[in-house]
């Protein structure tokens, strides 16, 4: 075999191996979700015809001519009895793309689509998109809420950029219609989510409204606002708070929506996003919150703290200490499945299901606050503790 051939018959192998490979719950307990121990999407299982030339003579070593830098923050939706990844593509050039990876296994075997995805090249001056919000809406359709990025051009600075939110819609993930770009009070959008039934009868967003394309400045935390019509996407409310930054919890930064909210019998759980600032960057952990199922803008359950932080090799990687989740599944058997992405690099899953996730939100004490409390807050839990062990050995 020449050079050509065995290095496309390693990689190949190497590729399907990868595909193949099946996961396993990590040993890691909290009783609230299970972890699994390999990601379920990473750079490596973007096909090797994305990547490189299979003609030899054009290609005679067998060389990556595009490559792919990060696969990360995912959407997720489960149709037709498979579950379906539209991920975050990163190529090696930076720029984002999205794509759809399929799989019978919640936790493993997602294989991406020959294409990626082509969305309709309606905003001229989109540099770049990411983090696709799935809702299977009950008008019907699809949504695809996303973050198209373009540059700043009212100010002289190379990087200034303008975050919007994008919108496309699908049945079949194959064919998709863009709709105008989300227009709302704020100068940016990220993190924007679309919630699955009409309010009111209109349509209702998760926003994160943000002054500047990093810092949220002004904007208080997660809002809520409703639309009159999808086609022409316009928040026709006052954008209200329902998850607010707060300072010194893993908010104080900023937040955004993750997941769309999952409805169950005492209210809409929502997998969020948190952030603080360190001496070493941005801080990117997941949060739970819940909201009233008459009124999804109304706050009802603010268990305390992280929900998921990055662990061990989670840790590291192009964006160094961030957990990112814009995507989970629910099955009808309350079989729950939390995609989330670590340091901006790969994607993994997390096993939980609606009863764990209710106990969780609703039987988890708050955040008090302050150290003072929070001690309290603990002692007591030990007190209580130390009374039942007690009562056993009588
Ligand atoms: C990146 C995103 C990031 C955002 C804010 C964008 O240019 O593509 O990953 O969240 O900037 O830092
Ligand atoms: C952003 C998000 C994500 C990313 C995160 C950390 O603001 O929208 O794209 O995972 O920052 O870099």
């Amino acid at each position: 075999m020449n050079i050509f051939e065995v290095n496309k018959a390693r990689e190949e192998q190497k590729y399907e191996s990868l595909i193949t490979r099946k996961n396993a719950v990590s040993q890691r307990y909290n009783g609230v979700y299970d972890r699994y121990v390999n990601p379920v999407l990473t750079s490596d299982h973007a096909p090797l015809i994305w990547r490189y030339d299979f003609n030899p003579e054009t290609n005679p070593y067998f060389m990556e001519r595009l490559g792919i830098n990060a696969v990360l923050n995912s959407g997720a939706i489960y149709l037709n009895g498979k579950y379906y990844l539209v991920a975050r593509v990163e190529g090696a050039d930076r720029k984002s793309f999205f794509a759809v990876a399929e799989s019978d296994s919640p936790v493993d075997g997602f294989r991406f689509w020959d294409y990626p995805v082509q969305l309709p090249d309606t905003e001229p001056d989109e540099t770049n998109v990411y983090d696709m919000r799935l809702t299977q809406h009950e008008d019907g359709w699809i949504y695809g809420v996303f973050c198209s990025e373009s540059k700043d051009k009212t100010v002289n600075d190379l990087s200034a950029a303008v975050a919007q939110a994008g919108i496309v819609r699908t049945k079949d993930l194959k064919t998709w219609e863009r709709l105008p770009n989300l227009k709302s009070r704020s100068p940016q959008q990220r993190n924007v989510v679309l919630h699955p039934e009409f309010v009111d009868g209109m349509y209702a967003f998760y926003t994160r409204p943000q002054d500047d394309f990093i810092e949220t400045g002004s904007g208080g935390g997660v809002c809520f606002g409703l639309c009159r019509d999808i086609e022409d996407p316009v928040i026709c409310t006052e954008e209200t708070v329902i998850s607010p930054r707060l300072y010194h919890t893993i908010t104080e930064s900023k937040n955004g929506a993750g997941a769309v909210p999952i409805k169950t019998p005492k209210g809409w759980i929502h997998i969020a996003h948190g952030v603080r600032n360190t001496a070493a960057g941005l801080r990117y952990v997941i949060y739970v919150f819940a909201t009233d199922l008459k009124d999804p803008s109304k706050l009802i359950a603010s268990p305390s703290g992280l929900f998921i932080a990055p662990h061990g090799d989670e840790r590291v990687g192009d964006v160094s200490n961030v957990c990112f989740t814009n995507g989970a599944v629910v099955r009808e058997n309350g079989d729950v499945y939390i995609y989330y992405a670590s340091s901006d690099t790969r994607v993994h899953v997390a096993a939980t299901t609606i009863d764990k996730l209710m106990d969780y939100t609703f039987n988890t004490p708050s955040d008090p606050l302050r150290s003072v409390d929070c001690v309290k807050q603990r002692c007591e839990l030990i007190a209580k503790n130390k009374e039942y062990l007690a009562s056993l050995n009588k």
